[in-house]
């Protein structure tokens, strides 16, 4: 009988997987923790502990359903630290010429599973409402890959909040009721966490005593079975969905998580199904627990967006990482990784990614994501930075949202705006200005928000690119009509915060 090779990568821990599903008897399951994965960028250790301690019980649960798992610890001696180095191993070991697995998310692994010397053969990841062919189909011939009209498909595709044909409430979104500045409050419901069992903080000690990346490890307190991923989701679905719409892009320094629901890790992995969240929210609609625009809101991120980005990414192909459309070729200044500041908002956001290995999409975007642009930071080095210290990162869904969405390196593909803006929003949707070392109602001088500097700057400098988009053009007429003099003192201030970036200065 032929042997083959079942593999599983650590972000496909679901027992349907098509690889999975197309296991016969006497098919060896193989699974490794190698450091080709684990340090091919300095991963948050949070995120380290949460893909290994997710493998192994997932390697645990595979044997209990009968799969004969051939499983490598990161400190078995034989280990040869990469997913194909252990493919060989292992065909060596069972007389296996064949393997089987499921399309990896990332090009870079594609492109190493090509070149395996043993015949591999690929089956679609299923586990997405749109496949990689229907996105191409979707975009083929269009000149701009609206995410709107991305989003009605997949909610006429699904049936998700729909009368028929037409969007429940005629409405297809209902952000204009979303969005709400932060009101500390101390009711808001805290989203569960969940202590390290002993296999868990095994793993804990383990990475400590191998990694040195940024990030801390005392607080994890992640998901690792499916089991817990759906404590996760349920408490959100009961106690913060009904809020999240109002608060999906407030921010606020004592409280990290606010009403989001914290499982794009666990999509993101397997242990939970985008279809399964989307209708357990839908359910809370029509039970009248939740209001339509924080479901329908929440649905169009999972729905809408992570589907948008992951189609986006694979139908651009591997070149999509390199892209730098705006030339920025600045250094990513040492505060983000934990190095001191005097701008609170950034403090905060990245303080809590040290601790957490998370911060919300807002704070992504618009804080540290928004300074990165202003400041003409190198995109490669922005996205490997996403890429790194959040628990959710995986190269698929992080590149579009930090190339893309957040850096516009991809010149336009995904936003037909950069995401810019001046101190004022942050000071509108957050509680981080008071108390900030400067002043977000300062426009000039060496006390006003950087970011108010940089934003005119960075228009300044992008004229040519920007001041005929439609979106824009307003900005620049502002920009235009105020007094010379000021402007050239905006100029000339930014270009201060832009020198003292390049030195190495604190900002
Ligand atoms: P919630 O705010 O509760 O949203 C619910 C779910 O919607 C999320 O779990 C997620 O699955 C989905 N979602 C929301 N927005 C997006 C989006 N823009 N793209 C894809 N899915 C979305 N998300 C990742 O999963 N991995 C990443 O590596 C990642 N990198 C990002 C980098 C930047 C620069 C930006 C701006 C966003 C990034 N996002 C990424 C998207 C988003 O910030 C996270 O999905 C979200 O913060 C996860 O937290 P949550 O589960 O509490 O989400
Ligand atoms: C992120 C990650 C880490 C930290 N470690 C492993 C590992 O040891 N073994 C493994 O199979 N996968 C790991 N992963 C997830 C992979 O990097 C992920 O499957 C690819 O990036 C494809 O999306
Ligand atoms: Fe951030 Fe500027 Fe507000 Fe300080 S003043 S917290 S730098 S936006």
């Amino acid at each position: 009988m032929v042997t083959r090779l079942i593999l599983i990568l650590g972000d496909q821990l679901t027992p349907s997987l098509s690889a999975l599903t197309a296991a016969q008897a006497g098919d060896i399951v193989v699974m490794a923790e190698v450091m080709g994965e684990a340090a091919y960028t300095p991963h948050h250790p949070q995120k380290i502990v949460l893909f290994l301690a997710a493998m192994r019980k997932f390697a645990t649960q595979l044997r209990g359903l009968g799969h004969h798992v051939a499983y490598t610890n990161l400190d078995d001696p034989e280990n040869s630290h990469s997913i194909v180095g252990e493919l060989i191993r292992r065909a060596a070991e069972h007389g296996a010429d064949q393997v089987i697995c499921t399309q990896a998310g990332d090009w870079r692994l594609r492109a190493a599973l090509d070149a395996c010397p043993i015949p591999v053969t690929t089956l679609p990841d299923t586990r997405f409402i749109c496949s990689e062919v229907e996105f191409s189909a979707w975009a083929a011939g269009k000149k701009q890959l609206r995410m709107e009209y991305f989003y009605r498909e997949m909610r006429r595709k699904t049936g998700l909040l729909m009368d028929g044909d037409q969007p429940l409430l005629e409405r297809w979104n209902f952000d204009a009721e979303n969005r709400k500045p932060a009101v500390p409050d101390l009711l808001r419901p805290k989203p569960p966490r969940f202590a390290p069992d002993a296999q868990t903080a095994q793993i804990i000690d383990l990475v400590r005593g191998r990694f040195n990346h940024f990030g801390a490890l005392s607080d994890f307190g992640w998901a690792t079975t499916r089991e817990d991923a759906l404590i996760a989701l349920d408490h959100f679905i009961t106690h913060s969905l009904p809020r999240f719409g109002a608060e999906q892009d407030a921010m606020l320094r004592g409280d990290a998580f606010l009403s989001h629901a914290l499982i794009s890790p666990y999509l993101n992995i397997g242990l939970l199904s985008p279809l399964e969240v989307c209708q357990s929210a839908e359910a809370e609609y029509h039970a009248q627990r939740a209001p339509i625009e924080s479901v329908e809101g929440f649905i169009r991120q999972i729905i809408g967006w992570r589907e948008y980005m992951r189609g986006i990414y694979l139908l651009h192909g591997p070149e999509y990482i390199t892209s730098n459309a705006l030339s920025a070729k600045g250094k990513l200044p040492a505060m983000y990784w934990g190095g001191p500041t005097k701008m609170a908002c950034i403090g905060a956001a990245v303080g809590q990614t040290q601790t957490h290995a998370y911060a919300h999409h807002i704070q992504r975007l618009m804080v540290t994501g928004n300074f990165a642009l202003l400041a003409g930071v190198a995109p490669d080095l922005v996205h490997e930075w996403y890429l790194s210290v959040y628990i959710d990162a995986v190269e698929w869904v992080c590149a579009p949202n930090t190339l893309g969405m957040s850096q516009f390196a991809d010149g336009g593909v995904i936003a037909s705006k950069p995401y810019i803006s001046s101190g004022a929003y942050i000071n509108r949707m957050s509680d981080y200005c008071k108390g900030c070392a400067y002043d977000v109602a300062a426009k000039t001088g060496a006390n006003a928000c950087p970011f108010n500097t940089l934003y005119w700057h960075f228009l300044h400098r992008h004229r040519e690119r920007f001041a005929r988009n439609a979106r824009m053009g307003q900005m620049y007429r502002v920009w235009d009509n105020m007094a010379e003099g000021h402007r050239d003192q905006v100029l000339a201030d930014g270009d201060k915060v832009l020198a003292k970036l390049a030195k190495g200065e604190v900002v």
